[in-house]
């Protein structure tokens, strides 16, 4: 490995803005990562931590794995940029077949973006000018759900449903309505993966929804099949089945974003197939290449590419684009990490360990605080009560002495969260839950 590059004066943290941070807090008290590898991190001060979040839900084959890093070194030296603007390289298209293979039958052409806000957007489009393309232009609404994450550009925060993410963003993208999430604590706190009750939450589709707004201007449904962001919310038994079959009732297109369970979260290498629900389109980021270069984009079903190809007249087929869409050094790393995938079995080995992981999310139960834990495949979540007068500070100081014992994990709220690379073993299980409860035998 190589050695990290070093600052020649003592850093200066005054001009980074950084996302989605206290920087204030950050800036006097800096939890700094120097290097990774495998599962761990090492902190400047030379600290090593166990990642126990794929770093952002995306390091899915492990830090610095060598196919991966070997591909992107090379790629930088034999073709650093070409625009796919009616142009084009070899590389998406490799990606792009390799995407087709392994997700759902049907749905065999990908749009490529660099991160998973933009497939949002992108699936969304797709989805308006796909009604109009069909004669169905009144299709123009939004569906999507409480506590849902799909990004932060405008249409992904309007759809999504996490209030911190919406609210200081004023009206967003008029004409859209959200389902009621699906976190059922009275009936189905401490569930052992789907809960068995809440199926009917879908209903509220089609017996409120669909009679407001009228199907006719319903473009799509946008739901995460296992919500991530807004907390860690498995499915109900059914839920998304139901929101299928009344979708195609109502000609309303179903967009699964994938951008967190995408790429072996579940044990398989779509949530979709692990559900056995297939969606019009896909979104996905992340784990495409494993976090290492950004990349996302769109799968489609054949039949709604098939419609731009045939319905769009003469020229540009769809106005839409980015400038680093199919970008060489993006679909290098995509290749190498799919190669990487291949090679390990990394696609279905959540199967393997999600019975560990299981009894490891559910050891928290009966620990101080402890209302909720929940998983599927290798995501899950622990919820504490909220301290009275400070939501979410349980969570916030169960990752602050986490990260001081070495192990990484994500607070949310009152959640903490768990989605450890795929490359994990038992033992790195063990450590990681074994520091949390630790930490969390502490709570006050
Ligand atoms: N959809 C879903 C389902 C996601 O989880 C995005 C879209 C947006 O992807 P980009 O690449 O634009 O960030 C995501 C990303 C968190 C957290 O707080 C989650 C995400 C990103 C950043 C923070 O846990 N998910
Ligand atoms: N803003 C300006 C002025 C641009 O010229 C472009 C792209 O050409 C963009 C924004 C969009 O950038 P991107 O294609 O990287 O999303």
């Amino acid at each position: 490995m190589n050695a990290p590059q070093q600052p020649s004066q003592p850093l200066d943290l005054e001009h980074y803005w950084m996302p989605y941070t206290n920087n204030r807090a950050f800036k006097r008290s800096p939890r700094m990562i120097a290097s990774a590898e495998g599962m761990y991190y090492t902190t400047v001060e030379g600290k090593k931590v166990l990642d126990g979040l794929a770093t952002l839900w995306c390091v899915n084959a492990g830090h610095c794995r060598p196919k991966i890093v070997e591909a992107i070194r090379k790629q930088a030296g034999i073709l650093d940029f070409s625009s796919s603007f009616s142009l084009g390289h070899p590389l998406p298209f490799e990606v792009a077949r390799r995407i087709a293979e392994l997700a759902p039958e049907g749905m065999e052409q990908i749009f490529f973006v660099n991160s998973g806000s933009e497939a949002v957007d992108t699936a969304l489009k797709i989805a308006l000018a796909y009604h109009r393309l069909k004669g169905e232009g009144t299709r123009t609404r939004f569906i999507g759900r409480e506590r849902g994450y799909h990004g932060v550009n405008l249409a992904g925060i309007s759809v999504g449903g996490v209030p911190a993410n919406r609210k200081a963003y004023g009206v967003m993208l008029p004409g859209v309505d959200h389902l009621r999430h699906t976190h059922d604590p009275a009936r189905s706190a401490f569930s052992r993966g789907q809960p068995a009750a809440g199926a009917e939450f879908a209903d509220e589709l089609e017996a409120r929804i669909i009679p407001l707004h009228d199907a006719s201007n319903i473009a799509a449904v946008i739901v995460e099949p296992v919500s991530g962001a807004g907390g860690v919310l498995v499915p109900p038994q059914g839920y998304l089945q139901r929101l299928r079959q009344i979708c195609d009732k109502h000609g309303i297109l179903l967009i699964f974003d994938e951008v967190i369970t995408g790429f072996g979260r579940l044990g398989e290498p779509f949530a979709s197939e692990y559900f056995g629900v297939t969606p019009d389109l896909i979104t996905f980021a992340k784990g495409i290449t494993s976090g290492t270069v950004p990349m996302g984009g769109v799968i489609v079903k054949s039949e709604i590419y098939d419609t731009f190809m045939q319905a769009s007249g003469n020229g540009i087929d769809f106005f839409h684009g980015y400038t680093y869409s199919g970008h060489p050094l993006a679909s290098a790393a995509a290749l190498g990490t799919l190669d990487t995938y291949a090679e390990e079995g990394l696609l279905t080995r959540a199967q393997t360990l999600a019975a560990d992981f299981e009894n490891g999310v559910h050891s928290f139960k009966g620990l101080p605080h402890v209302i909720d834990c929940r998983n599927l495949g290798l995501i899950g979540a622990i919820e504490f009560a909220p301290r009275a007068g400070a939501p979410g500070a349980r969570a916030t100081e169960v990752f602050g002495k986490c990260w001081e014992r070495g192990v990484f994990v994500r607070p949310i709220g009152d959640n903490i969260a768990f989605c450890p690379p795929l490359i994990a073993e038992k033992k790195h299980l063990d450590e990681m839950f074994g520091v949390t409860a630790e930490v969390v035998r502490e709570l006050k």
